[in-house]
């Protein structure tokens, strides 16, 4: 049997193989009338074809995907649903017009032009869909698949990941669209594929993200998390152990990716390509063969691991202990080492020359140290899982690991903020085995792991410790907690229904 990354993204004619059934489905049911009932009254007729893609937690290995390095996420249940119908070529105007449930997010119409460029100075959330219309005519091009001549769209969105809460209510979003939109062509690739397309579609909003979000919410599967690979992309299920729920809660500070790019994302990107090079560079490749060649620190991994083996340790955080000062370093003292000017290095990104703009120094020690060492962290984890260490030994193992991702996060990646601190402080004072920052960082949710049994009475300690105060000033309603604060099983991936 082919692997389930090979194969194509399921087709339902019912929500059961997602939803599965009693309180979820028939909460799934009432979001598939709306979403109905929205398209007839903006469009004026039913859409073709839906599709689905979920949010996600990661449960550790943050950071590191952009680097290359395995991550280790699970799909949640909250997720987007796009319902689509496509013109047929001749028909009406040619534009792609976008609608959402939320009143909140009002019509976006864009030209059916797959080469347009997007207004990134004007953030408007309709955005995101054109992200995955223009890489979905990059893909299909590239694959040599005739897709015709751009026609008109009509597209009712539809999303319970909470924006903003590193859950990638994004990614959920780039992802169901792209699978709409292929639904609507009549073609469908292999997951894994998919994956790695609408990665790249999400790049197109200006960040420089790694495939995490897009790989999980593609491929995940229920009941399992998955460990992420990349170049090339694989998933491996991870069988979590039964006594343990992870329980999401949100510190309540809205992270705004999109907006803080240059001081906080890319500038971390753009951090670890520079580490990298000076580290290529200290061991021994000349400064012009590391500017072409060394893109991410997994690149240089090998060269570190020699380094420590004279120092009898195979961790390549030995080597950036030796070799990167934990002074922060200045453009100049950089330039120094690359002989070359920052600015050229990065010429070829524009997001990356708005971070140099927006930086005064680059911590290279500290963020060398936290991707190496997060990097083992997610092989210990996914060890730990399939050791036969006892239950009970098991899940305070996965707690530690988690609990020293969030020290390294907090303290050496920094991309924690006060809100989360208080959290997961609380969380691990209220019975978590551990608990860490989950998604990017800066704001957005923190994720614990918890007892099984204990997870109701960790609930309440949460809200009566973390959340009463924010109710009592008025930040969230009181009737809102279950928005805020929920246990997750590992939900499914992508799919796509033709009622
Ligand atoms: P979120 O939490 O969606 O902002 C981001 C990146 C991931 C990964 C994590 C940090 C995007 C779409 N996603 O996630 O690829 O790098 O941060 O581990 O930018
Ligand atoms: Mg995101």
């Amino acid at each position: 049997m082919a692997k389930h990354e090979e194969l194509p993204i399921p087709i339902y004619s019912s929500l059961e193989p997602v939803y599965g059934e009693g309180s979820m489905l028939e909460e799934a049911q009432l979001r598939f009338d709306r979403v109905k009932s929205k398209f007839l009254e903006v469009f004026g007729h039913s859409p073709d074809v839906f599709a689905r893609s979920p949010g996600r937690v990661n449960l550790i290995g943050e950071h590191i995907d952009y680097e290359g390095y395995s991550v280790l996420p699970m799909a949640i249940r909250q997720d987007t649903i796009v319902a689509i119908r496509k013109h047929e070529a001749g028909e009406g105007e040619k534009f792609l017009r976008i609608a959402n449930v939320n009143e909140k997010y009002t019509l976006c119409t864009y030209p059916a032009d797959p080469n347009q460029e997007i207004d990134l100075k004007n953030h408007r959330w309709g955005h995101y869909f054109i992200c995955a219309y223009k890489g979905f005519y990059e893909y299909a091009k590239s694959k040599g698949v005739d897709v015709g001549v751009p026609v008109g769209l009509d597209v009712v969105i539809d999303g319970t990941v909470p924006t903003g809460s590193g859950l990638s209510s994004s990614a959920a979003f780039v992802c169901s669209a792209t699978i709409a939109i292929m639904a609507a062509f009549n073609v469908n690739f292999p997951k894994k594929e998919i994956a790695q397309l609408t990665c790249e579609c999400e790049r197109h909003i200006g960040t420089q993200s790694g495939g995490m979000d897009q790989a999980i919410s593609v491929m995940a599967q229920a009941g399992f998390a998955e460990l992420i690979d990349f170049n090339p992309i694989r998933a491996t299920d991870v069988k979590l152990p039964a006594g343990g729920t992870f329980v999401i809660a949100h510190s309540l500070a809205e992270s705004q990716k999109a907006v803080t790019a240059a001081t906080n994302y890319n500038n971390r990107v753009v951090e670890c390509r520079l580490a990298a090079i000076v580290l290529g560079i200290k061991l021994g490749m000349k400064p012009q063969d590391a500017i072409s060649k060394v893109k991410t620190l997994s690149d240089v991994e090998g060269l570190c691991v020699s380094f420590a083996g004279r120092h009898n340790s195979s961790d390549p955080v030995v080597a950036v202990k030796e070799l990167l000062k934990e002074e922060p370093y200045t453009a100049e003292e950089i330039e120094k080492i690359t002989e070359q000017d920052l600015p050229s290095i990065f010429s070829n990104s524009s997001s990356s020359l708005d971070v140099l703009k927006a930086a005064t120094h680059f911590k290279l020690h500290q963020r060398a140290a936290h991707v190496y060492s997060e990097a083992k962290r997610v092989h210990a984890f996914k060890d730990t899982v399939s050791s036969n260490l006892s239950e009970e030994d098991k899940l305070k193992k996965l707690g530690d690991l988690m609990n020293e991702s969030h020290y390294s996060c907090s303290v050496l990646y920094e991309c924690s903020c006060p809100e989360l601190e208080e959290l997961v402080k609380i969380c691990r004072e209220h019975g978590a085995l551990g608990a860490r920052l989950t998604g990017a960082g800066w704001g957005g949710c923190a994720v614990a792991l918890v007892k099984e049994a204990i997870v109701p009475q960790f609930i309440l300690n949460l809200k009566e410790n973390f959340f009463q105060s924010r109710i009592d000033k008025g930040i969230i309603g009181k009737n809102d907690l279950g928005l805020y604060v929920f246990a997750s099983k590992p939900s499914s991936g992508a799919a796509i229904f033709k009622f």
